[in-house]
């Protein structure tokens, strides 16, 4: 599988490229954060512009991934459906063409001959080359084939910081409450037969801004648990003795204070399901949880792949639960990324549907679930 990894870190970084863009050119910059409700929509548009950027991410990633492993072609899967109502009526199905003129016109046809300046600055970052300088990459062989794994792609978590594109957002204890660095490119890889993810990349394309040019630096993390290989871009963090955890701002009440009590301090808050799980990754949490089915398998693949290189996992919090309160030994079974829940529609059958407890050191999962153990509604 020599270079899989690089190319997953090269797709991520061009996909970060477009994101930059979306928020730089103004042409597109007024696009993304034009008001598309009530008496002014554009009757047009059955989904909106922020839409259009994620779902040319998301192809963008397809295509360069599938041109150069065509056995992963037919398993690359993202959050957005690619079909959308032309502005001459009738569905465009987007993708990334044969050449950048193509790509023009099939943007063009989705927003209209107004909007070709917008087309071209997506068409010609879409069909650019990304060049890494990244030599550590290289001598990655965690030896599986591409044509045994899936990809899973979130082309931009947290949209909706995207969309605000807040950049003042002071961080707490090194965790930023909401704002425009929440918003990242997930993309990782599983295994086809078993579920379990293997490789994964978080690039975050608003980093920070670099002092003297004032223009967005992003920056990528990346992870490979295969067999008995473990290779992380991170170190693993540092066992605090009381793990602190990090939340979703809409997380229930009584998970908040029941996790509050662990003895590390306050739960941090913060936006974007991919976000909060780096804060795992980085050390700057010691837990993610989330008690309800508000994650997918694109939120939690690829930074579940790094949290496994790192020595950590990602399990469902009810099934956790249900082992501990069974008297079950040994760790509760990892989130898995190739099936879809049966009997349900939609985005719904990929789900996180028993909620998620994401951990590098096991001894934090242990504490959070001894904390939620007599959760009533758990
Ligand atoms: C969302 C996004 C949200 C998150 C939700 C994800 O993905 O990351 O911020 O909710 O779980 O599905 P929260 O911030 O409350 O954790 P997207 O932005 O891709 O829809
Ligand atoms: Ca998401
Ligand atoms: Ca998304």
């Amino acid at each position: 599988m020599a270079g899989l990894l690089r190319a997953l870190v090269a797709v991520s970084q061009k996909a970060a490229e477009v994101a930059r863009l979306c928020r730089a050119e103004e042409p597109l910059f007024r696009l993304l954060v034009a008001e598309k409700s009530g008496p002014d929509r554009n009757a047009r548009f059955l989904r909106d512009f922020k839409t259009l950027a994620d779902v040319l991410i998301q192809e963008l990633i397809k295509h360069d991934l599938g041109t150069q492993f065509p056995e992963l072609r037919g398993h690359i899967h993202g959050e957005e459906s690619s079909d959308f109502r032309g502005a001459h009526g009738g569905t465009v199905t987007v993708r990334v063409c044969d050449t950048p003129e193509d790509t023009v016109a099939l943007l063009v046809a989705v927003l209209g001959p107004e909007q070709t300046r917008a087309a071209e600055l997506l068409a010609q970052a879409v069909h650019s080359e990304v060049t890494l300088g990244d030599t550590e990459l290289d001598g990655i062989e965690p030896g599986v084939s591409p044509g045994d794994l899936g990809i899973w792609i979130d082309p931009i978590d947290s949209t909706n910081e995207f969309i605000g594109g807040r950049e003042d957002v002071a961080p707490i204890d090194g965790v930023a409450p909401g704002g425009l660095c929440s918003a990242l490119v997930l993309v990782g890889a599983f295994d086809r037969h078993t579920g379990v993810p293997v490789m994964g990349v978080i690039n975050e394309p608003f980093f920070q801004r670099d002092p003297q040019t004032r223009r967005w630096q992003g920056r990528y993390h990346w992870g490979v648990a295969h067999g008995d290989t473990r290779l992380c871009s991170l170190s693993p963090p540092c066992v605090r003795p009381c793990p602190r955890v990090v939340l979703s701002r809409a997380e229930r009440p009584a998970v908040r204070g029941a996790l509050g009590s662990l003895g590390g301090g306050p739960p941090l808050l913060a936006a974007g399901a991919g976000y909060k799980l780096l804060c795992v990754a980085l050390g700057l949490a010691d837990a993610f949880v989330s008690s309800q089915a508000t994650t997918f398998a694109w939120d939690s693949c690829a930074p579940h792949a790094i949290l496994r290189a790192l020595g950590g996992g990602l399990v469902p919090l009810e099934g956790a639960l249900r082992v501990l309160r069974e008297g079950g030994e040994g760790e509760p079974p990892e989130v898995l990324y190739h099936r879809p829940q049966e009997g349900l529609e939609g985005s719904e059958r990929w789900a996180n549907r028993g909620g998620l407890v994401a951990f590098v050191h096991p001894q934090n999962l242990r504490a959070v679930l001894e904390a939620l153990r007599d959760l009533p509604g758990l």
